[in-house]
């Protein structure tokens, strides 16, 4: 891409991360997502972090003045000056004040979000212009990133093999994926167990882009047992229905426990509990997710005691994990290169990588939320590992797609993989944030 080009696109990706600032955090698109997201704000923050150190800390810094007290850091911060009706589920629903755990004068939901934090707080350090000021914001969350960490190790290792295990799918960040479908279809909704509700986002999307009302009934009764139970963890583990270790999620869980012993390192404290739980999450991908026989990683179901075997841009995250064996990188490639992850057929300008669900497969859908779709941040992971892995040939194809999309449909929330046509929120943030990294890295 030429210089004026690229820095014509940087500057429309700052004014849209400009327009979504509230003054403390950014919300991830007018309309559709007007409160603080979990993910999002650490995507947003490494983007942010190329021209705006300031912001890009209090991005995070903001978001972890709402972590519980058990250490869980809330899906969603409600922006209290928000009309009731403009998100559902709203701080109402919720209810998170009723929670011992959950911070006083802040309202959240009561589920998390892949912990992509530590890794957003070191990329932040690691851009500041201003390190000494990056080194104090280092000091400030390096406590609350490992208390985090210490939450999913004590109440979501379920498998006792250090794996993180999800409850909700919005807590994999990839909520309507086909890998959920099996668990959410043997749900069982007693009569009279749901309220009656208004679906906001289908005042601000095309509902053939989001997911089905059949989809969000089961998202509601979830929240709501749980919700019911005061969030209470120990009641969770024991009957939460929907109880699954997600690849993409742990993949992330160990690229940010990396990240944490890096911090740990800066401020001259101890790495080496970071790095044996590195070692150990690693050890449980492998030997949970990788099958050999077909070389693919699949998610585990523990209610189901079954694995998921489901081809998606889930699978291919563990390129994150900079220990993944020759091997395994090779498995990806191979897959994310074969006609289930790029069409065999389509020319130049026709096809974008990577579709976030295998193109083959039966249930896959080119414009529904997370069954199809490409996503800038779900791209960005992969192009993340594939870099990592030394795959510059593949990297660089889907940097160019990530660029080629934006150009032609603008910072939407995902991408038709077949001509690139933008779907759901405009001026998204974390589509112009990680547009930026791309862009900052690469040029
Ligand atoms: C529910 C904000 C969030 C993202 C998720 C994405 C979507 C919410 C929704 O939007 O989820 O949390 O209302 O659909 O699936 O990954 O964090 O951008």
């Amino acid at each position: 891409m030429g210089r004026d080009k690229g820095k014509g696109m940087r500057e429309r990706a700052q004014a849209v991360l400009d327009g979504n600032w509230t003054g403390r955090s950014t919300i991830p698109a007018k309309g559709l997502y007007p409160h603080q997201w979990s993910w999002d704000a650490a995507f947003i923050a490494i983007g942010r972090s190329w021209y705006e150190q300031r912001r890009a800390q209090q991005e995070l810094e903001t978001l972890l003045a709402a972590q519980w007290a058990n250490g869980m850091v809330p899906h969603i911060v409600f922006n209290p000056a928000v009309p009731a009706g403009d998100y559902f589920p709203g701080p109402d629903f919720w209810q998170s004040d009723r929670c011992a755990n959950a911070p006083r004068g802040i309202a959240t939901s009561g589920i998390t979000q892949p912990p992509l934090h530590a890794r957003a707080a070191l990329e932040v350090y690691q851009h500041a212009s201003d390190r000494d000021e990056a080194l104090g914001f280092l000091g400030r969350v390096y406590p609350k990133l490992a208390a985090q960490h210490a939450y999913l190790a004590r109440w979501r290792d379920v498998g006792g093999d250090g794996l993180a295990a999800i409850v909700h799918p919005w807590e994999s960040g990839l909520d309507n994926s086909p890998l959920w479908d099996s668990e959410l279809d043997c749900l069982v909704i007693p009569p009279g167990a749901l309220p009656r509700y208004h679906r906001a986002d289908l005042q601000h999307a095309n509902a053939a882009d989001r997911p089905t009302d059949a989809a969000y009934d089961r998202y509601v009764y979830l929240a709501i047992t749980y919700r019911d139970a005061r969030y209470d963890d120990a009641t969770l583990l024991a009957n939460s229905p929907f109880l699954v270790e997600s690849v993409l999620f742990n993949a992330i869980y160990l690229w940010s426990v990396h990240a944490l012993a890096e911090i740990a390192v800066l401020l001259g404290t101890d790495p080496g509990p970071h790095r044996e739980q590195a070692a150990r999450l690693h050890d449980a991908m492998l030997s949970r997710f990788w099958d050999p026989g077909c070389g693919h990683l699949f998610g585990y179901d523990l209610r189901g005691q079954r694995g998921v075997p489901k081809d998606s841009i889930s699978s291919m995250t563990p390129l994150l994990d900079p220990d993944l064996p020759a091997e395994v990188v090779a498995a990806i490639c191979a897959d994310l290169g074969s006609p289930h992850f790029t069409a065999p057929a389509a020319g130049a300008g026709q096809h974008f990588l990577f579709p976030s669900y295998d193109l083959e497969a039966p249930d896959f859908d080119r414009r529904r939320y997370w069954r199809g779709p490409v996503w800038i941040n779900t791209d960005w992971l992969v192009w993340r590992g594939l870099r990592q892995h030394g795959a510059a040939p593949l990297a660089k194809q889907v940097a160019d797609d990530m660029v080629a999309l934006v150009e032609r449909s603008g910072f939407r929330e995902y991408f038709d993989p077949f001509g690139g046509e933008g779907y759901g929120g405009k001026d998204f943030s974390w589509t112009a944030a990680l547009l930026l990294d791309v862009l900052s890295v690469t040029s």
